[in-house]
């Protein structure tokens, strides 16, 4: 939701990379990749190599008779058939991923001696993975939800798995309540609904008993949890890790991801029509970006903390509750990703990737943080069950670049064939081989980081992770007006849709009013509740007054418009020679124009000539674009002024705070339907009009617009 540009260094960093072409980048892993299928030219062959001649018919005792039961083609087909689901992620079930390359700005060699983050040479291929947490396969992408952000990075030291997600905090502190979360934020196991939501009362029955989860929730209330775009996130490794460089010298890291294309969200609104109007949104304009070359990048980057600097916050750096704010520590950029290719087969890339922040690499390890020690065993378990056996890594999209060799041998779905008679280690009889590397640096055997541990064997949790308020406090009163806002009304539709009052009334009286009064009072207000006038807890308060890094007002914006989608409304009259001036002022943006009409029929010009459209305005309706143009022609002005849907549709782009350009003669349309002019809605058949619309369409939404908005029905 930014409109604000700042010389951020991680533009000048990624202009100055080179950016190798397509073809190039995957080469390394295309190499490797001989397990891709290609059937052009092919015959249809059965699993087994025979030849079909008949693909139609099944096997039959005369042509009305009963089926053979020795019709091995058919049973085939169909026992294959029969089996083709696998069992869902527990959690992060609905994802879409993309391949790509990381590069390293240079050698990091006093952090760490991760050879990926030292070669700025090196490109190192990578698969993401983006996904919601709550809803099933087949749910919406635009629910409110944190997204994950997991990265394998297949480095030829092995593979890294940075799974991560959108928001830098988590929910609970201990990995032993995760099932606990898990179930209460799961549809409720009585009906199973909501799909894909957190709207409910076993979700806000949990978390108003839990105060740890004060601040991640306030994460999921704010815009971050409604995304524009999968490429206009930030990401985060959320835990604090370790990075270790060759003289065995570790420094604490929070990893970030920085979008170049901004951060920026959706409206509430949009997010819930969007669910139904197109529920593959993020997938389809993630799918759309690559394959029109508009690759998406980020920039990874460290906060960077000494370890003898630990216990220098007032907050503990092994809280997955916390953020280490960039004030205090700004984040020092490392390299970019770039996602360049589609998957080819979403089944067995998307679904059968298998991430684990256990996958680390030599100059890499853990913090004591028990969400993530938790973790580190879940993933490996959980795959077990999901891909069916302890040879997942064998699996294309999981296989490591670098060689792995080692005596596990057997388990089911067993892909290599081993030769050698040792499948143990030491032996004499392979010739010892394969044999152990030494932790020197040069060598590259995994060395843990030596941490000193004299502890009592207990179950107990850190004093130091007993505060919950104050960083929850922090995120709110580091938001614009218009963020905070929005806060509220995530609260009060949420809380509005839990059944049982008590619920509401603990998390406003034992959380909300822990958080900030203001937020309590507003949300007490909606929901027919009287406000608090303190709060339960005695909230230390953050050695911050505000975090502007917090705020997407405040973060980069997208530089330029490229790959945004404009509505262009036309109809039978309209003028062809003011469609094709605006179309090519928004291809010199790299924007992309999509002409609409009434239907899917070409729409006559004014001069006679037929227009084909792109779609018909119910086809792609207003939610999915991010701005409109409606260009000249009388006739076309008065058919969309009679037209419920292209009224509509300017009514709701209005509303949503897209940008709108519409010619002279439109005027009257415009005043029609109530709308006044702007800063985003503008009229007029000159360039000015243009210029302005492009820059409001770059700001991504006239925020100051969304007072007057409220007016207009949703
Ligand atoms: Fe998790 C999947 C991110 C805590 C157990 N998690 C999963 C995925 C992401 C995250 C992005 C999807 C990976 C993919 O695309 O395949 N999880 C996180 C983050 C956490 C977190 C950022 C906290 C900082 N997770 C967490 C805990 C546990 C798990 C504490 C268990 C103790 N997560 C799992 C899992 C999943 C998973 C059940 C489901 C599917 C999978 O692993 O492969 O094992």
């Amino acid at each position: 939701m930014s409109s604000k540009k700042t010389d951020a260094p991680r533009e000048s960093q990624l202009a100055g990379t080179q950016t190798p072409d397509k073809a190039n980048t995957n080469a390394k892993l295309q190499s490797l990749e001989n397990f891709r299928a290609d059937a052009t030219g092919e015959a249809l062959r059965t699993n087994q190599g025979v030849k079909i001649a008949d693909n139609q018919n099944s096997l039959k005792a005369g042509a009305r008779g009963p089926s053979l039961l020795e019709d091995f083609i058919m049973r085939e087909k169909i026992t294959h058939f029969d089996h083709e689901r696998i069992p869902e992620r527990i959690v992060h079930a609905r994802g879409t991923g993309a391949h790509g390359y990381f590069q390293s700005y240079g050698d990091h060699a006093a952090l760490t001696k991760a050879g990926f983050l030292r070669d700025p040479e090196a490109i190192t291929p990578v698969f993401v993975r983006f996904s919601t947490v709550q809803g099933p396969r087949g749910s919406g992408d635009t629910v409110r939800d944190v997204r994950g952000f997991a990265v394998k990075f297949y480095t030829d030291e092995g593979n890294f798995d940075l799974v991560g997600n959108n928001m830098p905090v988590f929910f609970i502190q201990d990995a032993i309540k995760f099932p606990d979360f898990v179930h209460a934020v799961k549809p409720e196991p009585h009906n199973e609904i909501p799909t894909g939501g957190s709207a409910h009362d076993t979700f806000w029955d949990f978390v108003s008993l839990v105060p740890e989860s004060a601040h991640m929730v306030i994460w999921a209330m704010s815009d971050r949890a409604i995304p524009r775009s999968l490429r206009m996130m930030e990401g985060f490794g959320v835990h604090t890790f370790r990075l270790i460089n060759a003289e065995g010298v570790a420094s604490f890291v929070k990893f970030h991801w920085k979008p170049a294309q901004g951060v920026h969200s959706v409206l509430w609104d949009e997010a819930q029509k969007l669910a139904g109007k197109d529920t593959d949104y993020h997938r389809r304009d993630l799918w759309e970006a690559i394959e029109t070359g508009d690759y998406p990048e980020w920039e990874l980057g460290v906060q960077i903390v000494p370890e003898a600097d630990e216990h220098k916050f007032d907050f503990d750096l092994l809280d997955p509750t916390k953020i280490i704010p960039e004030e205090l520590v700004p984040v020092t950029p490392l390299g970019k990703m770039v996602l360049n290719r589609n998957p080819d087969n979403f089944f067995a890339e998307v679904e059968q990737i298998a991430f684990c922040p256990g996958h680390i690499v030599p100059g890499i390890d853990f913090s004591n943080d028990p969400l993530l020690q938790g973790r580190l065993f879940s993933y490996t378990d959980t795959q077990i069950s999901r891909l069916g056996g302890p040879n997942f890594h064998e699996i294309p999209i999981n296989r490591p670049v670098a060689p792995n060799h080692n005596g596990q041998r057997d388990a089911l779905h067993r892909m290599t064939i081993d030769k050698g008679r040792a499948s143990y280690e030491p032996n004499s009889i392979d010739g010892g081989w394969p044999k152990e590397t030494a932790p020197a640096a040069e060598d590259g055997g995994f060395e843990s980081h030596q941490e000193r541990i004299d502890a009592t064997k207990i179950r107990q949790r850190s004093e130091s992770f007993s505060d919950h308020f104050s960083q929850a406090r922090l995120f709110f009163q580091s938001m614009s007006e218009n963020e905070q806002q929005h806060i509220i009304k995530a609260y009060s539709f949420e809380l509005g849709k839990v059944e049982r009052e008590h619920i509401r009334i603990r998390e406003v009286n034992e959380i909300l009013a822990n958080i900030d009064l203001k937020l309590a009072a507003a949300v007490a207000a909606n929901l027919g509740l009287p406000a608090p006038k303190k709060g339960t807890v005695q909230v230390k308060g953050s050695s911050l007054a505000k975090s502007p890094a917090l705020s997407q007002m405040n973060l980069p914006g997208s530089v330029g418009i490229k790959g945004r989608k404009i509505a262009l409304l036309v109809a039978d009259g309209v003028d062809g020679a003011d469609v094709d001036r605006l179309v090519k002022a928004l291809e010199a943006q790299a924007a992309r124009p999509l002409l609409l009409g009434p239907s899917s029929a070409p729409v006559k010009t004014a001069d006679g000539k037929a227009l084909p459209v792109d779609a018909s305005m119910e086809g792609m309706p207003s939610v999915m674009v991010d701005g409109i143009l409606v260009p000249a022609g009388k006739a076309s002005l008065q058919a969309l002024a009679g037209s419920g849907l292209a009224k509509h549709y300017l009514l709701e782009g209005y509303k949503h705070l897209k940008a709108i350009g519409v010619a002279k003669d439109g005027k009257a349309l415009l005043d029609s339907l109530g709308l006044k002019e702007d800063a985003g809605l503008l009229v007029g058949d000159d360039q000015k009009v243009i210029d302005a619309f492009v820059k409001a369409v770059e700001g991504h939404r006239v925020w100051a617009r969304e007072a007057a908005a409220e007016a207009i029905p949703a």
